[in-house]
């Protein structure tokens, strides 16, 4: 069997102000894994919601079916290397989250992907029915499930860091701002 080589698309670093770790060299906190390069363009939502953070991360293409080996040793090294949460997005049979969390005790976060004529009911499925004892906690379909497992990364990370949890708060106030006005009232108060 033929078999890529774990691929790291890029690695970036935390915006100076949001970390207290950040500077050019900064370890990355989150990765965010992916079984094909042609995940990238979803997966890439998770990466967008963590350079907003400005949580530092590594984004890499690995597969648990055409390069399992690499898969498991990346899981394996992810705790020692500083790693705190992994993101994992797979299409089709996604087993991929599945594999990483068999090999480490970290919090993984699987994203199934829409790729295929079941639209992502097939990798919803497979990635959300782990077997007891094997968690993989598992997000929406698509891109709104790759924002979601980002923010949930940053919000397991804030757990140890206030000013993070204080960036999530200012979001949530955000959002809260942005719903207002929205209220429609018969008969309007006077
Ligand atoms: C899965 O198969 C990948 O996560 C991807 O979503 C899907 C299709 O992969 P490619 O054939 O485009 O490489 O393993």
């Amino acid at each position: 069997m033929t078999s890529k080589p774990t691929k790291s698309i890029t690695k970036r670093a935390a915006k100076p102000a949001a970390r207290s770790s950040a500077h050019s060299d900064v370890k990355p906190l989150v990765a965010i894994l992916m079984g094909s390069a042609s995940d990238l363009d979803v997966m890439g939502e998770s990466a967008k919601v963590l350079e907003e953070l400005g949580i530092a991360h590594e984004v890499v293409v690995t597969s648990a079916h055409r390069s399992p080996l690499e898969t498991a040793q990346y899981a394996e090294a992810a705790r020692d290397r500083g790693l705190q949460v992994l993101i994992v997005g797979a299409g089709l049979a996604a087993h991929l989250a599945g594999a990483v969390a068999a090999h480490t005790t970290l919090p993984v976060l699987g994203v199934p992907l829409e790729s295929g004529p079941l639209r992502g009911i097939d990798a919803l499925l497979a990635t959300v029915q782990m077997p007891a004892g094997v968690p993989v906690g598992t997000l929406a379909i698509g891109t709104t499930g790759a924002r979601n497992a980002a923010l949930l990364a940053v919000q397991i990370l804030a757990l140890s860091d206030p000013r993070l949890a204080r960036a999530l708060l200012d979001r949530k106030a955000e959002m809260t701002a942005a719903v207002q006005g929205l209220v429609r009232r018969f008969p309007e108060d006077r």
